[in-house]
């Protein structure tokens, strides 16, 4: 079933224009409503007027993360308070959230985007879908839900955690979709297979991302749950879950390529890469209302392709992602910069600035451990002295992730000292 063949299905030149039409109305719509794009477009010398059509969008500045974090928290939105109804939020690189607002529309559009995603896995109004995507500030589990909502399937709001009864209502329900990390989604393979399960489900489809996997991982998802597993992806900024999804040829993640304007950039020259090229997926929302962004960098690395996919859809396709330009760890699904850490470390006086950030997968859920060093003048062989100091460390780690990481405390001098550019991160996780 193809969710909207209008939307999906439109010649490359129909598309081109409908992009255009939609860029100039946007364009005049953020230099009249965000102070921010205006000054921006006016110190480069540029004039709603100067976007034509789709080929002028080059002419726009890029927006970036940091953009978003100096206007923190609603500096960016276009439309007063009173049409804002949801906000979301994620990690920004010190710490401070990127607060990102929707209105009733943009509700909408994501909600259709999302079942557009859906839809082309497979997933119908016959469905039974668990949604194990975090709710919340998370754009996963209420992205994911209203999506799932709109296509008509019967959706259980699981959210993350217990994975026990998460799979109990798997098999007891009769549920045939899950949404939720690849990763995550490995994990309860394994507690399936341990209680001896996995004969007693009725997946069929399988809808993952908001973290990196691999080929490796699609394929061992598919075989051990006998699921069809799609790639789902997106970020809060430009909306959320929805974006792009892969369908059942797998051959690249369509866009929204009506809402959403990818470009891939060369992150050196700042000039757009070929087909096939390998850049800095670049996007620009056309019809957001309340957060609109015009070539927002998402770091993210991936080529695209335009050719008309065997499914009939001709929308441009992305491909699985290659990884990130700068050092955005994803972790059980949450953003975390290694500057966080070192923001929050710096307020508890009996540690140094060494620290090291230890990165694991076990059982297929990600670890995380701290490593700090004591300072001279704190350091003590007292047992109780390092376990209080070690829980005022979790602490105040937990409250600036949103993670509890492992804390470790060192002796001086134990961490490794770099002579070039500090590492601060050791990520064993193999993506295998
Ligand atoms: O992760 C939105 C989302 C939720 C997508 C559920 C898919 C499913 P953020 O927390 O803002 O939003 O994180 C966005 O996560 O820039 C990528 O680096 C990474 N990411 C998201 N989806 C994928 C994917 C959500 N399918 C950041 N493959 C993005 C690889 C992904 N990375």
């Amino acid at each position: 079933m193809i969710w909207n063949e209008a939307k999906e299905c439109m010649s490359r030149d129909e598309l081109s224009s409908l992009q255009g039409a939609r860029l100039v109305k946007l364009v005049d719509y953020v230099y009249h409503n965000v102070e921010f794009y205006r000054k921006k477009m006016q110190a480069v010398g540029l004039e709603p007027g100067d976007i034509k059509n789709i080929e002028d969008i080059v002419k726009l500045p890029f927006t970036t993360k940091d953009d978003l974090r100096d206007n923190y928290p609603f500096g960016l939105f276009a439309v007063p308070q009173s049409q804002i109804v949801r906000v979301h939020a994620s990690s920004g690189t010190t710490g401070k959230a990127t607060v990102v607002g929707y209105t009733r529309r943009d509700i909408e559009i994501w909600a259709e985007c999302v079942a557009r995603c859906f839809a082309m896995t497979g997933v119908t109004k016959n469905d039974i879908i668990q949604i194990a995507y975090g709710y919340g500030l998370f754009t996963g589990g209420l992205g994911a839900h209203y999506g799932a909502e709109k296509v008509g399937a019967m959706v259980v709001p699981m959210s993350t955690g217990n994975s026990k009864k998460l799979t109990t209502m798997m098999v007891d329900f009769g549920a045939t979709a899950i949404a939720c990390t690849p990763s995550y989604l490995l994990h309860l393979a394994e507690v399936l297979e341990s209680e001896n399960k996995i004969k007693d489900i009725k997946l069929k489809y399988a809808i993952c991302g908001a973290e990196p996997w691999t080929e490796k991982m699609h394929k061992d998802i598919e075989e051990r749950l006998h699921v069809s597993a799609h790639d789902i992806y997106g970020l809060s900024e430009v909306m959320g879950p929805g974006v792009a999804c892969d369908c059942k040829f797998h051959t690249g993640l369509h866009v929204c390529e009506d809402h959403f304007y990818p470009e891939i950039l060369n992150s050196a020259t700042l000039t757009t890469q070929i087909p096939g090229e390998t850049g800095e997926l670049v996007f620009t929302t056309l019809t957001k209302e309340a957060l609109p962004l015009i070539r927002y960098r998402t770091k993210d690395l991936t080529s695209i392709d335009y050719s008309t996919c065997q499914c009939g859809r001709t929308s441009a396709r992305i491909s699985r992602f290659k990884g990130r330009v700068d050092d955005m760890l994803i972790i059980r699904g949450v953003n975390v910069f290694p500057s966080q850490v070192e923001a929050a470390l710096v307020d508890v006086e009996e540690v140094s600035p060494h620290y090291m950030i230890i990165v694991d997968r076990v059982n297929n859920l990600d670890t995380l451990e701290v490593q700090v060093e004591i300072n001279p003048q704190y350091f003590t062989d007292e047992i109780r002295g390092i376990e209080a100091l070690t829980k005022k460390i979790s602490h105040v780690l937990n409250q600036a992730l949103g993670l509890n990481p492992k804390v470790k405390i060192v002796e001086p001098q134990t961490l490794v000292r770099s002579e070039g550019k500090a590492v601060h991160v050791i990520d064993k996780r193999k993506l295998y």
